[in-house]
């Protein structure tokens, strides 16, 4: 009997939610079949914050394609660092503009407000998703990345500056110099200069023979 009850609940939980609305609605979290929205807040006011000192609407577009100006990396945002006052209610527009999954999130946010401190936007493909949050008045330079694996390491990591914030992070292309950067060496041996000075030659005499043989 009590299995039996379990099971309903559980169908019940399962069965509900799915029905009638396309998206759903969780705690602080919207979910459909383009994407998510974690802890957005278009109204809550940081504990800091007497009110809301101004909206900046910012578009942030995240795909491969904006990652060609970084020789070397895969994935980036169109922008690397974003400046607002503070207490600003920062009006996103994500939209992502490859095939494959990207997120948008930002860490270090007040706890009380975003739990785990974190805001977070996905876009499971090609889409675009529209999301607010009010930061505190706090100078911070808060990391602004996607998750999910080697994303950020290839590119997708940018930073987003309160009051002009307080430093830049590592490793934001184009911004900053990684904590540890990877070094690639050639080893110039003997033969590799024989074979450097090898290719030279021959790619003038080649072209030289070809040319007179036409006349
Ligand atoms: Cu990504």
């Amino acid at each position: 009997m009590r299995l039996l009850l379990t099971l309903l609940v559980l169908l019940g939980f399962h069965v509900h939610p799915a029905q009638g609305d396309e998206a759903m609605m969780h705690h602080s979290m919207m979910m459909d079949e383009k994407g998510m929205i974690m802890n957005a807040n278009s109204d809550n006011l940081p504990k800091d914050c007497p009110k809301i000192s101004g909206d900046v609407n910012i578009t942030i577009h995240a795909g491969q394609k904006q990652a060609l100006k970084f020789p070397g990396k895969m994935f980036a945002f169109d922008n690397q660092e974003w400046n607002v006052a503070p207490c600003s209610r920062i009006n996103i527009t994500f939209i992502n503009d490859d095939q494959i999954r990207h997120q948008l999130m930002i860490h270090g946010l007040p706890g009380y407000l975003y739990p785990q401190g974190m805001f977070h936007l996905e876009l499971y493909g090609q889409g675009e998703l529209k999301a607010s949050l009010i930061v505190p008045s706090q100078k911070k330079t808060y990391l602004v990345h996607c998750e999910l694996a080697q994303h950020m390491e290839k590119g997708m990591k940018a930073q987003l500056k309160v009051d002009g914030g307080d430093g830049d992070l590592p490793s934001i292309p184009g911004i900053s110099k990684p904590v540890k950067a990877d070094s690639y060496p050639v080893d110039w041996q003997q033969t590799s200069w024989a074979i450097l000075i090898l290719c030279v030659l021959l790619g003038c005499v080649i072209p030289f023979f070809i040319i007179r043989n036409r006349s």
